[in-house]
């Protein structure tokens, strides 16, 4: 593993060591016309090796006192653990399906040691900053970058995944026709909205004495008359919203504290040619422009937290990396998510989502 850290260098050319990206088109193309298990394990070998070890060599040069916590450590471990049970199939055939069979079994295992990554590091940073450096520019824009990076090549792994032991393991789901892998080639962005403000709303129920309603509007440009549906990863959809929801619905109680009526939560879905838009409009008093960077800020969201006697009481917060992630998710794909927020009255989150047909 030293001897592959070394050879990687830093470069801006591309070689054996730089991440092929794929685009939601490759995924479509590549999971439809009769997915190959051989041709996608022959590049997965060589593409996860790729990846998992672009993370290692990055995490090793984090700041010697970020990179010294315990919750680092434990990252950085199960890193080069995976990256090693990965860089074992190199040597194997790709004729021989007990090869192709581990390798699901493998990538099944290497998913699970990942899944507490974000709390995992959100806990390595708190360390970090509360026995060093305070919130200074410097660190929190190197934070910043390097998370960016981190959890933008962790959405991209998991995908590579997920699209492959979901095809490649117990064949297709014949209750789903329109699913290649996590992807649903007819994803119902409404519906997908509703279900996210359902389970906001019952967490804001349970903590609050009231929950904003719903108003959703859609306008599908292409076809007035039929639903907008796009390829898309829902679980990102899902996640994105929830998110966006849990923070409209808060900003809207705390700032209507005695009033009886809460003014609802708008969400208009737009389909055109080329864009998906969703945009959601919060009443709740908006928030300064100066600060509005802040909300996608790992180190702010980080910062002094409730405490831990608060943890129970404030679930609507959620980690606080809820923004910055969603953030990343539309990026993935070509999209963004943008706030824009009118102090004294209250904020729309938009989504920008890239079309594929
Ligand atoms: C706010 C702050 C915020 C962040 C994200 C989405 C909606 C809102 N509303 O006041």
């Amino acid at each position: 593993i030293c001897f592959l850290l070394i050879l990687m260098k830093r470069t801006s050319k591309p070689n054996i060591f730089s991440p092929s990206p794929l685009s939601m088109k490759q995924f479509l193309d590549f999971g439809s016309t009769n997915a190959c298990e051989r041709t996608s394990f022959v590049f997965l070998r060589q593409e996860l090796p790729v990846r998992l070890a672009n993370i290692v060599k990055e995490i090793s040069v984090l700041p010697p006192r970020l990179l010294a916590t315990p919750s680092v450590q434990l990252l950085h471990s199960w890193y080069i653990q995976s990256l090693m049970e990965i860089l074992d199939f190199l040597d194997k055939s790709p004729d021989d399906h007990r090869v192709l069979e581990m390798f699901v079994d493998i990538l099944e295992s290497v998913r699970n040691r990942h899944n507490d990554v974000v709390p995992t590091m959100a806990q390595g940073i708190i360390e970090y900053k509360d026995a060093f450096d305070r919130q200074d520019a410097v660190t929190d824009h190197n934070i910043q970058y390097f998370l960016d990076r981190f959890y933008t090549s962790r959405i991209s792994i998991r995908m590579l995944i997920n699209q492959h032991t979901l095809i490649f393991k117990g064949n297709t789901n014949p209750a789903h026709p329109n699913t290649i892998g996590c992807i649903d080639s007819v994803c119902e962005v409404t519906e997908v909205a509703q279900d996210a403000y359902e389970s906001a709303k019952m967490l804001c129920e349970q903590y609050y004495l009231g929950v904003p309603e719903l108003e959703l509007r859609q306008m599908n440009a292409n076809n007035k008359q039929e639903p907008i549906h796009i390829s898309y990863v829902p679980s990102h959809l899902y996640h994105m919203l929830f998110e966006l929801f849990k923070n409209a619905m808060r900003a809207t109680i705390e700032n209507h504290d005695t009033s009886r009526s809460l003014p609802p939560i708008k969400v208009m879905v737009a389909l055109g040619g080329e864009d998906l838009t969703i945009k959601m409009s919060d009443r709740g008093g908006g928030v300064p422009f100066r600060k509005t960077e802040r909300l996608f800020s790992y180190m702010y969201s980080t910062a002094p937290r409730p405490s831990i006697e608060d943890k129970h009481r404030a679930p609507l917060a959620g980690f606080g990396y809820g923004l910055p992630i969603s953030r990343l998710y539309t990026r993935y794909f070509q999209g963004d998510l943008q706030l824009y927020s009118m102090e004294g009255h209250g904020t729309d989150a938009v989504i920008h989502l890239k079309v594929t047909y």
